[in-house]
């Protein structure tokens, strides 16, 4: 494979299963590691530490994000929204991919990725922008492009797509909780009782706790 590192080339060699390069607290990784866990597939991860970033994974995805899956057969797939693809692709029993695929859904995933996840920035580290924009502002701009819409939407079926789970709830709840934990005093006492049913649903359920557990950084395992 051209970029293709000595290490990653002996990794590769070396590979039968798909290899999931990963942060644990990331929330692209997270609905990664989630959907590759639901999909039933067998993979290894290995845990990165974003400020050194492995070389070998540089240099089969020279962007430098995770999360980054390796397939056996040389394949990189680097970016959260294709890896989910990949997971469901052919594998998907419960209907997970299938429910997700709403003109509501894709909604929902685009205005997370895309506005909320900008405000989420602005709100989480208000260092890395413009002195006159306030964290507060951008707080308010993400539960207007997405809490509110996400509330309604909330109010009348338990899960984004409907009654049952499915991959557009993976694709987004990692984000509402990393805007939750800015301030979660503050978050807890605004409404939004659906949301927060839901949120908490997810963080309770078995999926996401297998999903989060402690990896020592710099090894690959088993997942
Ligand atoms: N569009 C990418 C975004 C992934 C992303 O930005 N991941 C962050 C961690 S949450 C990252 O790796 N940032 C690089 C860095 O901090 O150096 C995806 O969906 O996979």
């Amino acid at each position: 494979m051209r970029g293709e590192t000595p290490d990653a080339r002996v990794r590769r060699a070396l590979m039968h299963r798909p290899l999931l390069y990963t942060y644990r607290r990331c929330p692209y990784a997270m609905r990664a590691r989630m959907a590759l866990v639901q999909a039933g597939v067998e993979f290894d991860v290995h845990e990165i530490v974003l400020r050194d970033k492995p070389a070998d994974m540089l240099g089969m995805s020279p962007k430098g994000t995770v999360p980054v899956l390796v397939l056996p057969d040389g394949r990189v797939v680097d970016e959260s929204l294709d890896i989910m693809q990949w997971a469901f692709h052919g594998r998907d029993p419960d209907g997970w991919w299938q429910r997700a695929q709403s003109d509501s859904c894709h909604a929902f995933i685009e205005f997370n990725d895309g506005p909320f996840k900008q405000h989420l920035d602005g709100y989480k580290y208000p260092e890395r922008y413009p002195a006159d924009t306030v964290p507060a502002f951008h707080r308010d701009q993400a539960v207007t492009c997405l809490l509110r819409p996400l509330e309604v939407q909330l109010g009348g079926q338990p899960f984004l797509g409907g009654d049952q789970p499915c991959a557009a709830d993976l694709a987004v709840f990692p984000f509402v909780r990393q805007f939750r934990a800015v301030d979660a005093g503050w978050f807890d006492v605004q409404g939004r009782p659906a949301t927060q049913r839901w949120l908490r649903g997810w963080l309770e359920s078995e999926l996401f706790q297998r999903c989060m557990r402690k990896l020592a950084a710099g090894t690959t395992v088993q997942f």
